[in-house]
């Protein structure tokens, strides 16, 4: 097990589009672990492969209070399945300190692997669903400071680049 480094936005690699996994092995399980160490030290609900620098389409998630649920999903695809969207206050370990409202569409259909490479489909509202979304485009190289208006975006990149 190992703590990685979580990239710091403006770092352009943040910016990389990630490659499906092709098998789920030795090497993937192991990336997965170190993930969650990092996640967890980082105190975090999520983390994208993107962001410790490993451009695979990975993601590992715990949305409870003391980390007893674990969650990866390997190749995730999401479905959106009601047009309605929610605002919520979003974070990022890669932007630490800074917090904005994003909207995004409330319900979902996640297909992804899990971290045995067996397919899997799970519904998704609320913080789910909102965390899911916000992971997934990490794998696409975007992040959340690209919904915000560019004025406030250049606001954090200036704060962010000071630190
Ligand atoms: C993504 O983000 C997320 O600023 C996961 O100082 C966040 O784990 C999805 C964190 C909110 C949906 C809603 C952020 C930790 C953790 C910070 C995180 C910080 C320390 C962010
Ligand atoms: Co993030």
């Amino acid at each position: 097990m190992a703590i990685l480094n979580i990239l710091q936005y403006p770092n352009p690699r943040l910016r990389t589009t990630a490659l499906p996994v092709v098998m789920v092995d030795k090497k993937v399980k192991q990336l997965l672990n170190d993930m969650f160490e990092t996640m967890i030290d980082a105190k975090g609900i999520g983390l994208a492969a993107t962001q410790v620098d490993v451009h695979q389409r990975v993601i590992v998630m715990d949305l409870s209070e003391d980390n007893s649920d674990p969650q990866v999903f390997i190749n995730p695809e999401i479905e959106v399945l009601d047009e309605a969207t929610q605002p919520y206050d979003e974070g990022c370990l890669s932007i630490p300190g800074f917090y904005e409202t994003v909207e995004r569409p409330c319900h979902v259909m996640i297909s992804a692997l899990d971290g045995e490479g067996i397919a899997f489909k799970k519904e998704a509202e609320g913080l789910l669903a909102v965390c899911i979304q916000h992971e997934i485009d990490h794998l696409e190289g975007k992040l959340f400071v690209d919904y915000l208006s560019p004025l406030k975006r250049q606001i954090i990149r200036k704060k962010m680049k000071k630190k």
